[in-house]
């Protein structure tokens, strides 16, 4: 069964987007992949943002650029949790994405992760986090990755000066 969605507002999102995709995959998560574009496709989004909960869905990853009102308006039409990734802007560089996400009114909240590539992959760990409260192999599996990290980071060297 798909236990998350991996939505963005375009193809081109992709790039910054596949790294919430790889996360997943390396935790064996079941996940899907959909272009969902508030503005351009709003029937599709009220459609996903509807049958979310019923298709067993437990967290919506969506990313989107500019005026990137994706996570705020599938958070709308569904209380699935939303996790919304800022992608890079061309004139911008995200910092629209960013505050668009971010800004949303009390009442319909939107957890936010940071700009791009980081933002994507810690949206996909965040959700494993929100899974891995009732799967305690998820949780152990969490765990092993945060132990390899440290262990890259101990292990790290810097150059003599010359
Ligand atoms: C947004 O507009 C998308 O999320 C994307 O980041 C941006 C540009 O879309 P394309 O013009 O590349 O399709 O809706």
């Amino acid at each position: 069964m798909i236990e998350v969605g991996i939505v963005m507002g375009s193809n081109s999102d992709w790039e910054v987007m596949q790294h919430a995709a790889r996360v997943l995959k390396e935790f064996s998560v079941a996940f899907e992949t959909r272009v969902v574009s508030a503005h351009r496709t709003p029937d599709l989004l009220f459609h996903y943002a509807e049958t979310a909960r019923e298709r067993g869905l437990s967290a919506i990853i969506a990313g989107a650029g500019g005026a990137a009102h994706l996570p705020g308006m599938l958070a709308a039409k569904t209380t699935i949790p939303v996790l919304g990734v800022p992608v890079p802007s061309r004139y911008l560089r995200g910092e629209d994405s960013l505050l668009s996400i971010v800004q949303m009114p009390k009442g319909i909240p939107v957890a936010t992760f940071a700009i791009g590539e980081a933002g994507a992959a810690n949206a996909a760990l965040f959700a494993l986090a929100m899974l891995a409260v009732s799967r305690p192999e998820l949780a152990d599996a969490l765990a092993d990755f945060r132990r390899r990290q440290e262990e890259a980071v101990l292990a790290m060297t810097l150059p003599e000066v010359e």
